[in-house]
């Protein structure tokens, strides 16, 4: 089990962060998801090697039609 913090952008409410938690939560082997509207991130735990998988959780992120910029 591992935790990893991604940022995410272009949340601006409630319901952005409602939209991402539900599309993240979905992906198999991600058990718990959290994301904050005033940092900007999604922080996903789970299975180390799909939490780490930033591709996996960019597509989940362009999924509920936000953004997760490329840093790797
Ligand atoms: Mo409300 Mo958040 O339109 O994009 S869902 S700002």
């Amino acid at each position: 089990m591992s935790t990893v913090t991604y940022p995410v952008t272009g949340m601006t409410c409630g319901h952005c962060v409602a939209s991402v938690t539900e599309e993240v939560s979905e992906v198999p082997g991600i058990t718990d998801v959290s994301v904050s509207l005033e940092a900007g991130t999604v922080t996903v735990t789970g299975d180390e090697s799909v939490v780490t998988d930033t591709a996996l959780v960019r597509a989940a992120v362009e999924e509920a039609g936000y953004e997760l910029p490329t840093t790797d």
